[in-house]
């Protein structure tokens, strides 16, 4: 079978999952939303990270429908967790430039939202600098998706080919600072100067800002001193299976 063909059976046989990674406000110490991480549990090897996966769905165009499915599937959950009573929270998905650039993508998710019952307000939807200022219409999708009331966030932040132009050209609502920055934000003097920078401009440009891969309080209280409040990464946990996503759920912290 080629890889084309073993996603393909993947999805007809359900074997992706996803798991989820809490996003928390550490100044109320609340949680504020999830992001959506698929994983494919392979009966024969196990389960496999996207990192080797995703980009081959990439090459062979199998991540439109993996992320139709992945978009659905966080959607539903969402959803069903707030029906369950608990705390709301938006639900972070991972959108590859080629999904990006489907020409329906506005009208798939308007559909799955109907479906799922979700309302727009609760999905972000995670976009990469290089996948947005690829296409001449990306603004024209942005622009469409923002009126549906989806929010909107770049992810990897500072890693991409980006214009600041295009930053405030574009309907934005959220950047999310690379964890690459992240790493040595106190003891690198570089790192510190451009995490400012990214938290200043956000200010400036009036974005919301997270910083992913947050492993130590050393980093989250840096943040926190410069402005920074919601974070994501190993200090508050792991991407985790929905079922242990739930007590964040319930309990709202
Ligand atoms: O834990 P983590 O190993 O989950 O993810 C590794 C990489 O895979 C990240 O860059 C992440 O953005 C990407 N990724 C995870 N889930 C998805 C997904 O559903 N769609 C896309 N396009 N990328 C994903
Ligand atoms: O590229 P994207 O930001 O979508 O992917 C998130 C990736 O970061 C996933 O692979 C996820 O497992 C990983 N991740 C989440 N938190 C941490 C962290 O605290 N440290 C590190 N090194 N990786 C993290
Ligand atoms: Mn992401
Ligand atoms: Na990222």
């Amino acid at each position: 079978l080629t890889i084309e063909n073993k996603l393909r059976r993947a999805l007809e046989r359900e074997e992706f999952i996803l798991y989820y990674q809490p996003q928390v406000n550490v100044v109320t110490g609340r949680i504020i939303g999830a992001e959506a991480l698929v994983r494919w549990q392979n009966p024969e090897i196990g389960l496999v990270p996207p990192d080797m996966f995703i980009s081959l769905a990439e090459e062979n165009g199998m991540i439109v429908p993996i992320g139709e499915w992945v978009l659905r599937e966080a959607c539903r959950q969402n959803s069903l967790w707030q029906r369950q009573g608990g705390t709301p929270i938006s639900v972070a998905v991972n959108l590859s430039a080629m999904q990006f650039h489907q020409k329906n993508l506005t009208t798939l998710v308007a559909r799955v939202l109907e479906e799922t019952e979700l309302q727009p307000c609760w999905l972000e939807l995670e976009i990469t600098e290089t996948g947005i200022m690829k296409n001449a219409e990306a603004i024209t999708t942005l622009n469409a998706l923002k009126q549906m009331g989806i929010k909107l966030s770049i992810d990897d932040f500072g890693t991409g080919y980006s214009s600041l132009s295009h930053l405030k050209k574009f309907p934005l609502d959220k950047l999310k600072i690379d964890k690459s920055f992240v790493h040595d934000v106190t003891t690198n003097q570089d790192d510190t100067a451009i995490v400012s920078a990214i938290i200043g401009m956000a200010r400036s440009l009036n974005l919301q800002v997270i910083a992913e891969g947050v492993e130590t309080r050393e980093q989250r209280d840096f943040l926190a001193a410069n402005g920074c409040c919601e974070m994501q990464g190993y200090l508050f946990s792991k991407p985790v299976p929905a079922r242990e996503f739930e007590h964040f759920v319930t309990t709202g912290e």
